[in-house]
């Protein structure tokens, strides 16, 4: 019975019976391989990690000057772009803004107190009093004092630099966008540079002793005319001042003529009240000529 059982697995049928099962398995074997492949194979975003510390950044940092209060308005911008805490929430933050001159001395402009949520911004305003006369810098710190743990706490300033019309440096243009034609530092409109930068000239309306083109004005009336009491050249124009303006002969002591320029033969002559020649006093011809007058 052995023998013949034996017999029976050598036989063709037998021995494709065998390789049928090893192919089968070699098929499950090739099967399970590519399917943990095809799970292992592709590369998964990592998930994103939660920051659990705040980021204070100060986004924006501006500046006006405002007459009315005689001041510059300062603002400024910190949000926080920190992440939230292990469990989702988020969570509000308190934190304290300072503003520091960074010009000549440090002083302090002011401090303020910001509750930041994550994500949301948070504004503080200051009013620097004193305009000084020179360009000045300002720096403003979230959380000057580290009293946050941040995720990043090297983008906590913002630093400006703040050119005007008045701090005596001509800038093209200065930080609020003006193009100054000058900048004397002062606050006079009666020399050569306006407190709006620009140059004075004869015909802005403004009386200057000596104005940007060199001329010392006695008038300025708006206008680039002669004959209406103040000249193109900002002269006043009147009858007693020495001077002959417009259609004056004479006026006092400026006379360009005397008598014998006028063909009389000898004489004096004067300018009357009316700024004309005064013939009065002169005398003979010693010309054919009728004595000429002008
Ligand atoms: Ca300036
Ligand atoms: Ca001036
Ligand atoms: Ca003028
Ligand atoms: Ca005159």
């Amino acid at each position: 019975m052995v023998k013949k059982k034996s017999t029976k697995l050598k036989s063709p049928a037998g021995l494709a019976l065998i390789l049928g099962v090893i192919v089968l398995a070699l098929v499950i074997i090739f099967a399970t391989q590519g399917q943990t492949a095809l799970f292992i194979s592709p590369k998964l975003p990592s998930a994103p990690t939660l920051q659990t510390a705040a980021d204070l950044i100060v986004t924006d940092l501006s500046w006006k000057w405002a007459p009315g209060l005689k001041a510059f308005v300062i603002t400024v911008t910190v949000k926080n772009q920190g992440g939230t805490d292990a469990f989702g929430f988020i969570t509000g933050l308190a934190d304290t803004v300072n503003i520091n001159l960074v010009t000549g001395k440090s002083t302090p402009i002011g401090t303020c107190t910001l509750t930041v949520a994550r994500g949301k911004t948070g504004t503080c305003v200051f009013n620097y009093p004193v305009p000084p006369r020179l360009p000045f810098g300002v720096t403003a710190t979230a959380d000057s004092d580290k009293r946050i743990k941040e995720s990043n706490e090297n983008n906590n300033e913002l630093s400006l630099l703040v050119t005007f019309c008045g701090d005596g440096l001509r800038m093209i243009p200065n930080s609020q966008g003006v193009n100054e034609e000058c900048d004397d530092g002062n606050s006079l409109n009666t020399d050569q540079c306006t407190n709006s930068c620009t140059r004075t000239f004869c015909g802005d309306g403004i009386v200057q002793n000596l104005n940007w083109e060199g001329l010392s004005e006695e008038c300025d009336d708006s206008k680039t005319v002669s004959g209406d009491g103040c000249s193109s050249q900002c002269l006043q124009e009147i009858c007693g001042n020495n001077r002959i303006d417009f259609d004056e002969e004479c006026d006092g002591t400026d006379l360009p003529r005397s008598c014998q320029d006028s063909g009389f033969d000898t004489g004096t002559l004067s300018c009357d009240s009316s700024c004309k020649y005064d013939y009065s006093q002169c005398s003979g011809i010693t010309t054919n000529q009728t004595p000429q007058q002008p």
